[in-house]
C-alpha cells in the first residue's frame, strides 16, 4: 500500500516536472528569439539570468512576457554600462595613477640615440624618437627588417610592458585585431599548436586557435601539464593582470581567422600545409605538428571556416632585447608520481628569501604578484618566468604564457597561493588594489566583464562565461583573507608589507 501511495506520487511528480519543463522550453525559445531579433552591440545577456526572471511570470500572458523581455534587456544594457563606469573608475582611481618618477635615460627597452652615428644607421634609423628621446618598443621588429612605417610602438620600461594610459595601446590591438595577415607558420618550442601571424609591417602576433568550448571546465582527471591551452585565457589574463594593476602581460586581442585564406593559402610551412583537411560537415579543419594534440582526432575546425583564437603581442625579437628566463622556485613537479620540495616543507619559503636574486629588490614580492595572478585564474602552469636581460635584476616578471589559466571554475586550486601563504609578503599597492576590487563599486568580476566586453571575439560570445567571472570574487576574497591571516600572524606589520608606496595619502 505504502509502495502504491509512493509510486502514484512519484508519477505526479513526474508530470509536473515534465508540465515545468515544457514551460522552460517555451520560455526559452521566446527568450532566445527575442536575443537574435535585437542587435544591440555590447549587451550580452545572461540567458540563465533572464530564464529564472521570467519563471516567476509564466502565468502571464505572451504580450506581458514580451513587455517583461524589453525591460529585462534594459537592464542588461544597464548593467553593462555600469559595468564599464565602473571599470573607469577604477582606471582613474588614484591608486592607478600614481605620479611615477620620470623613467631615466636606460630604463627603456629599445632607446635611440638623437645624435645617431652613420654606422649605427642600418639598424637605428628606422626607429623614430618620441618627444622624451627615447623610441618605444618596436614589437618583434628584426634588426634587419624593421620598417620605417612599423607601426607596433609601446613604452615597455623597467617595471611594466606598457604604460597605463599608454596612448599607443588601443592602436596596437585595434592592428592585431584587424590588419591583413601575410604569413602564417607554426611555433617551434612548446608542446601545442602555435602560429606567428606576421603582419604587412612586419608586426608579428602568437595565434593561439580555439580548442575547448568556452563552457567546458578541464577534466579533472587531466594534470595540469597536459591540460589545453585556452585562447580565452590568454585573452582573458591580459585584462585581469591590466585591472590588477601590474601590466606585466603583452598585449592580446581575439580575432575570427579564415583557416583557408589566412592560414592554409598563405603559409609557407610544408609541415603545416599537409594537415589541411575538409571534415564530414564540411568544416575547413587542420592541426599541424606538436607533441601534445596535434592529430585528425584534435583538428581545429572552422564554422566552416572562421576559427576563433587569440592573438598576442609578439615580444621584441631576441637580436634586439635579450630575454632571461628563470625557473620559478614555486613550479610543480611535473610528474605524476613525485612532490616539488615546496610542497613538503613549510620553511621553504625561509631558504628561497635569503638566496638571490629574492633576497633583494623587489623579486620576491613580483614572484607573490605573480602568483596572486594566477591563483586568480587558477593556473597551475607557471614553472618559468622571463625578465628583459637588458634591466638586470631590479625589473619586472613578464607574465608569459597563460593559456592554461580558466580551466575549472568550481574549483580553487590553493597550493597555486604557496609563494603568498608561505612567505607572508606582498607590496602595499597590490594589496590596497585587491581591496579596492573588493568593493562593490569596483568590483572585479563587474570590471572584468566590462573590460572583457572590450575584445572583439566578445561579439560572438563573452570571453569568459559567468561561473569563471564570478569565481574571480571568490578567489579574491580567499587573497584578501589569507593575507589578513599573514597580518594577524605578525605583530610588526612590515614584516608582510613591502611598503613600495609610502607615500601614498591613505597606505
Ligand atoms: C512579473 O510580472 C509582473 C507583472 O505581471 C511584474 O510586476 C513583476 O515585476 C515580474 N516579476 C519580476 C521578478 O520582475
Ligand atoms: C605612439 O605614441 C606617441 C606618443 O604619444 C605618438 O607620438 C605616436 O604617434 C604613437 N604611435 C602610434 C603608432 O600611434
Ligand atoms: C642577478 O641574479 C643572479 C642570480 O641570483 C645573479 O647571478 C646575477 O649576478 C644578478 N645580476 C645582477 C646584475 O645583480
Ligand atoms: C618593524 O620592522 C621594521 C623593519 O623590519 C623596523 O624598522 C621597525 O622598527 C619595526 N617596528 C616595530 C614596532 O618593531
Ligand atoms: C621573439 C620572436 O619570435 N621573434 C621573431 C621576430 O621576427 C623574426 C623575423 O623577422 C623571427 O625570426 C623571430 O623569431
Amino acid at each position: 500500500m505504502r509502495v502504491c501511495t509512493r509510486r502514484r506520487s512519484q508519477t505526479l511528480r513526474m508530470w509536473l516536472l515534465i508540465v515545468l519543463l515544457s514551460l522552460h522550453l517555451l520560455v526559452v525559445s521566446l527568450v532566445l528569439s527575442m536575443y537574435h531579433s535585437s542587435c544591440e552591440p555590447h549587451s550580452h545577456p545572461d540567458i540563465q539570468t533572464s530564464i529564472s526572471f521570467f519563471i516567476q511570470n509564466t502565468s502571464t500572458s505572451t504580450d506581458t512576457m514580451a513587455a517583461a523581455g524589453s525591460v529585462t534587456h534594459k537592464v542588461e544594457i544597464d548593467s553593462a554600462a555600469d559595468d564599464l563606469s565602473k571599470l573607469e573608475a577604477l582606471f582613474s582611481h588614484p591608486l592607478y595613477n600614481m605620479p611615477t618618477p620620470p623613467v631615466p635615460d636606460g630604463d627603456w627597452l629599445l632607446k635611440v640615440r638623437t645624435k645617431r652615428k652613420d654606422e649605427e644607421r642600418s639598424t637605428q634609423q628606422w626607429l623614430s624618437a618620441n618627444a622624451d628621446g627615447y623610441d618605444p618598443i618596436l614589437w618583434n621588429a628584426s634588426a634587419e627588417t624593421h620598417p620605417p612605417w612599423l607601426r607596433f610602438h609601446l613604452g615597455i620600461s623597467r617595471w611594466q610592458m606598457y604604460q597605463h594610459k599608454d596612448p599607443n595601446l588601443s592602436a596596437l590591438t585595434q592592428q592585431l585585431a584587424s590588419h591583413r595577415i601575410v604569413s602564417a607558420v607554426q611555433k617551434s618550442g612548446g608542446t601545442q599548436l602555435k602560429l606567428v601571424m606576421s603582419f604587412r609591417n612586419y608586426g608579428k602576433a602568437l595565434f593561439k586557435p580555439m580548442k575547448q568550448e568556452r563552457h567546458e571546465e578541464t577534466n579533472v582527471n587531466l594534470y595540469y601539464f597536459s591540460d589545453f591551452e585556452r585562447h580565452n585565457a590568454e585573452i582573458a589574463a591580459f585584462h585581469l593582470d591590466r585591472i590588477l594593476g601590474f601590466r606585466r602581460v603583452p598585449p592580446v586581442v581575439g580575432r575570427l581567422i579564415n583557416v583557408i585564406k589566412e592560414i592554409k593559402d598563405i603559409t609557407t610551412d610544408h609541415k603545416l600545409a599537409t594537415t589541411f583537411f575538409t571534415s564530414p560537415v564540411g568544416n575547413a579543419c587542420f592541426y599541424g605538428q606538436c607533441s601534445y594534440y596535434c592529430s585528425t582526432e584534435h583538428a581545429l575546425c572552422g564554422r566552416p571556416i572562421m576559427i576563433e583564437g587569440s592573438l598576442a603581442a609578439m615580444l621584441p625579437d631576441l637580436s634586439l632585447a635579450q630575454r632571461r628566463s628563470w625557473k620559478s622556485p614555486w613550479r610543480r613537479s611535473y610528474s605524476r608520481s613525485k612532490l616539488a620540495l615546496w610542497e613538503t616543507d613549510n620553511n621553504y619559503c625561509d631558504s628561497i628569501r635569503r638566496s638571490p636574486p629574492y633576497d633583494r629588490g623587489t623579486r620576491l614580492v613580483d614572484l607573490i604578484d605573480m602568483s596572486i595572478l594566477d591563483f586568480l585564474m587558477s593556473n597551475m602552469d607557471r614553472h618559468h618566468y622571463e625578465t628583459f636581460e637588458k634591466f638586470g635584476n631590479d625589473t619586472f616578471l613578464i607574465h608569459l604564457d597563460n593559456g592554461r589559466a580558466f580551466g575549472r571554475h568550481s574549483k580553487d586550486e590553493p597550493s597555486i597561493l604557496a609563494p603568498l601563504v608561505q612567505c607572508c609578503r606582498v607590496r602595499r599597492s597590490t594589496l590596497l588594489r585587491l581591496r579596492l576590487l573588493s568593493l562593490p563599486a569596483y568590483r572585479l568580476s563587474d570590471v572584468m566583464r566590462a573590460s572583457l566586453s572590450q575584445d572583439p571575439l566578445a561579439a560572438v560570445a563573452p570571453l569568459l562565461t559567468e561561473p569563471h567571472i564570478s569565481a574571480l570574487d571568490r578567489r579574491l576574497a580567499t587573497v584578501i583573507q589569507t593575507i589578513q591571516d599573514c597580518l594577524e600572524q605578525h605583530q610588526n606589520h612590515s614584516d608582510v608589507i613591502y611598503d613600495d608606496i609610502t607615500d601614498y595619502p591613505w597606505a
